[in-house]
């Protein structure tokens, strides 16, 4: 039964490994005005204003998602850049809401709670009973979170989808290696 499986397993990770190679290579499209900052590979649009649930749209029109800032060096890497390039007055949605539980702001890319948060002092207040989307303003040259009316018209900050087969590799790694720390290479000779 342990051979089957440990043959198995090589069988897949033999046959995963190359194809998510491949996706984690592709990067950007050329046809699709995306900027690196960071870590990450971004759409700034600086050109239309729109409610929250456009920009979700807008996104989603370029196999992205509207963004969400995940860490502190996110937060200064885009702020850079918006202030340097002529941004910094302009507000932009990010993909976080609690439109489904007040109070509890959920990352829309994957479905799960916002971990990070810069908000801005005194936010969320969801103000009159009715500011649900999270977005970006900029205080002294560094953007900080707000929750706004979702049908407010704010620009857009969409990121490219990560590769997630990658972390699909990474999982069978490990089980390859948990699994090979029990079983004899040798016995798949037999
Ligand atoms: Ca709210
Ligand atoms: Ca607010």
């Amino acid at each position: 039964m342990g051979l089957t499986i440990y043959c198995i397993l090589m069988l897949c990770f033999a046959s995963v490994l190359p194809k998510s190679i491949n996706i984690s290579n592709s990067g950007a499209n050329e046809t699709q005005p995306f900027i690196e900052i960071g870590s990450k590979n971004y759409l700034i649009n600086t050109a239309t204003t729109m409610n929250w649930f456009d920009a979700v749209l807008y996104c989603r029109n370029y196999d992205s998602d509207l963004t969400v800032i995940e860490s502190e060096a996110e937060t200064y890497a885009l702020s850079f850049y918006l202030t340097t390039n002529g941004h910094s007055g302009k507000h932009f949605w990010l993909g976080a809401t609690d439109l489904a539980k007040e109070g509890k702001f959920m990352s829309l890319k994957d479905g799960r709670p916002m971990l990070y948060a810069k908000w801005s002092g005194g936010q969320p207040d969801n103000a009159g009973q009715n500011e649900n989307c999270v977005h970006l303003w900029p205080v002294h040259d560094i953007f900080y979170m707000n929750d706004n009316n979702c049908m407010a018209k704010l620009y857009a900050i969409c990121e490219l989808r990560q590769p997630k087969k990658t972390c699909d590799v990474c999982d069978l790694k490990n089980l390859m290696e948990r699994f090979m720390q029990h079983t004899s290479v040798q016995s798949c000779r037999s």
